[in-house]
């Protein structure tokens, strides 16, 4: 037999020869069916059948696709600053950016998650996370724009995020890497003393969707990977895969693969809001900031929050649980009945199936081996449904059709693995090109899945489209599951490099999409709403230019009166009450780039005149016959 050492370095091998060598081209004329071509063709003027959001990965954003056709319509800036529509220039967007770390307008975002009721979509609002800064944001669908960020304290990589329950109550999330809390100067080598996991509950506004933190709950010092939450039989419990349980602070040696299995935690989040009502928590002095964006203004502004509310399982029994898992996993996925948990273990060969019910049988039985800080360890083999012998190597991500199929991910053999949940027998496998990351089904991680298509989001493109240089687009390939083989039917490019994606009917959103805000509804301070508003006024070294745009003029538009020294705000009304009329502004060697104003909206860019005379300023989105025309300009004199 292997040992586990040798299984390791043999996947590394394996996974090696596939990244530097094996790239090579195959030919998928064979898997490519006849009619792929009619099946993602979608006609001039006819709309798609899903929306597609991704995250982008270390852009930061969120990206909207159509499926089948995979045209991309729309990046959503969320953590990072976009210059397409001044996303993090404008003074309204800028706060959004606010931690308590200061301002971070740049992050890498991972796994998207739609609200839900009754554990299907319901088209309110997406979520994202934020890796490296901690953060979760929330993106308002009828607008398509970011309207919310909470950062979460004290946790570091909150790659495990935002993953929510089935009646949006709660997003969890947990802490990708350990670290001492508070955070102080310690020794590297005292993780184990010093280094503490946190898992995160945010409670949603069932109204709103506004987030806030509610606990946390404090855990051993591993990382925290992926979770699904329960569903159905299920709800109430979150399933959240670790890693590094040898709690080793280098990677060197493979130290944190030693052990031939990790930890599956298992916890009971009704049971934790119990302990909450009761008072079992402590509360530590911390600080993070929750930046909202009031919605008559339209600006965003950022509090400051210091305390935080902390579950320690040593104090609230039967509410954390663990169980082994196949080591190194990394996806945990729920099918859509609630009954099985899988967990991918991305170095182990074989993929572990939990069945709910089973793992509800040992906690009643107290059937454990024992507990680590006073969380009882459930018997693996008691709580396991069964398991998927040598399905491809490197298992990361696992979606659901709705008709009993289970659909995974394997990086290192670069296929999709068609498999029966009940019954553990694999049916289909289709290559990928190349090394999938995640996949997506529409409506695949809920209850009821819409099925029909499968995209699969490869991490390595290397020969799929024309080249660009050193830096290719990421590859996305949409797959049709109609049928019992899964057909190729299109490769795609996308943006950065999206890891999880959501896919949704688009009658579910089309109808509350915004064409435009409402003037009358504006209610921002500098906003003009009407041409004979537009005005400049002065308030010491501060000049606010209230200016309004219609097609096709800007009002004001001859500024004097400017000194050296000032500080322009040009707050820009776009008064349009129609559909897919924006207007921009730019203005000659602003410091702050430019604006880009929705019908109906005001923003603000804030420019530092850099020497004296005559600058011009104009609209920049081409929107009527005299768009040319939209311009004026601003002079400056001498302090
Ligand atoms: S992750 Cu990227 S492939 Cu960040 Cu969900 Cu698995
Ligand atoms: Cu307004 Cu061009």
């Amino acid at each position: 037999m292997l040992n586990t050492k040798s299984i390791f370095h043999t996947l590394i091998a394996l996974s090696a020869i596939l990244v530097l060598g094996s790239c090579e081209q195959r030919d998928t004329k064979t898997v490519v069916q006849g009619d792929a071509a009619s099946m993602a063709y979608v006609a001039p003027g006819e709309y798609d059948e899903f929306y597609c959001f991704m995250s982008g990965g270390y852009s930061g954003q969120v990206t909207v696709y159509g499926l089948p056709s995979g045209r991309l319509f729309k990046e959503i800036p969320v953590f990072s600053q976009y210059p397409e529509n001044g996303y993090g220039y404008s003074e309204e967007t800028k706060p959004m950016f606010n931690t308590s770390y200061g301002m971070v307008p740049w992050d890498d975002s991972h796994h998207i998650e739609l609200s839900q009721t009754d554990g299907e979509f319901d088209g309110r609002w997406l979520f994202v996370n934020g890796n490296n800064t901690p953060r979760i944001a929330r993106i308002d669908l009828t607008t398509f724009e970011t309207v919310e960020i909470l950062e979460i304290p004290d946790v570091a990589g909150l790659h495990c995020a935002p993953f929510i329950t089935e009646n949006s109550e709660y997003l969890v999330s947990g802490t990708r890497f350990s670290v001492p809390i508070p955070q102080q100067d310690v020794p590297i080598d005292s993780y184990k003393e010093n280094f503490v996991g946190l898992i995160n509950y945010v409670k949603l506004d069932q109204e709103t969707g506004e987030m806030s933190l509610d606990f946390q709950i404090e855990m051993p010092g591993y990382n925290y990977d992926l979770a699904r939450n329960g569903k159905g039989k299920s709800h109430g419990w979150s399933f959240l895969t670790t890693y590094n349980s040898e709690q080793a602070h280098t990677l060197l040696e493979v130290n944190a693969s030693q052990k031939d299995k990790d930890l599956l935690a298992i916890i009971n989040w009704k049971k934790a809001a119990e302990y909450m009502e009761a008072g079992k928590f402590t509360e530590r002095t911390t600080s993070y900031y929750h930046n909202t964006v009031d919605h008559s203004t339209g600006i965003a502004s950022s509090e400051e929050m210091k305390t935080t509310r902390i579950l320690n399982p040593k104090d609230c029994p039967d509410m954390v649980y663990f169980i082994p898992v196949p080591k190194s996993p990394h996806g945990c996925d729920v099918n859509p009945t609630g009954e099985y948990i899988v967990g991918n273990g991305k170095l182990s060969a074989d993929m572990t199936v939990y069945s709910f019910d089973k793992l509800m049988k040992a906690i009643e039985n107290k059937d454990f081996t024992g507990d680590i800080d006073g969380i009882p360890v459930i018997n693996y083999e008691s709580g396991v449904h069964g398991i998927l012998k040598k399905p491809g190597l490197g298992p990361l991500h696992t979606e659901f059709d709705g008709k009993g199929f289970a659909y995974t991910t394997f990086f290192i053999s670069s296929e999709v693995v068609k498999w029966n949940v009940e019954k553990l027998e694999i049916v289909d496998r289709q290559s990928t090109f190349y090394s999938p990351g995640h996949l997506v089904i529409p409506g695949g991680e809920t209850k009821k899945p819409y099925g029909k298509y499968l995209v699969a989001m490869n991490k390595i493109t290397k020969d799929r489209f024309l080249p660009t240089g050193p830096e290719l687009c990421h590859s996305a390939q949409l797959f049709d599951i109609s049928g019992d083989k899964m057909k190729l039917i299109l490769d795609f490019p996308t943006k950065a490099e999206p890891h999880y994606a959501q896919a949704i009917p688009a009658s579910k959103i089309q109808p509350n999409s915004v064409k435009y805000f409402k003037i009358e509804d504006n209610k921002h301070p500098y906003a003009a709403l009407g041409e004979a508003k537009a005005r400049v006024e002065r308030e010491g070294k501060d000049v606010h230019v209230y200016m309004t745009a219609i097609r096709s003029h800007l009002a004001p538009d001859n500024i004097e009166g400017i000194k050296m020294g000032d500080k322009v705000y040009f707050h820009l009304t776009n008064l349009e009450q129609d559909w897919d009329v924006p207007h921009g502004f730019a203005v000659q060697g602003a410091n702050n780039a430019e604006l880009l104003v929705m019908p109906g909206q005001t923003r603000t860019l804030l420019w530092e005149p850099f020497k004296p005379g005559v600058f011009a300023f104009y609209c920049t989105d081409f929107c009527s016959a005299l768009h040319q025309e939209m311009s004026g300009y601003v002079r400056v004199s001498p302090a």
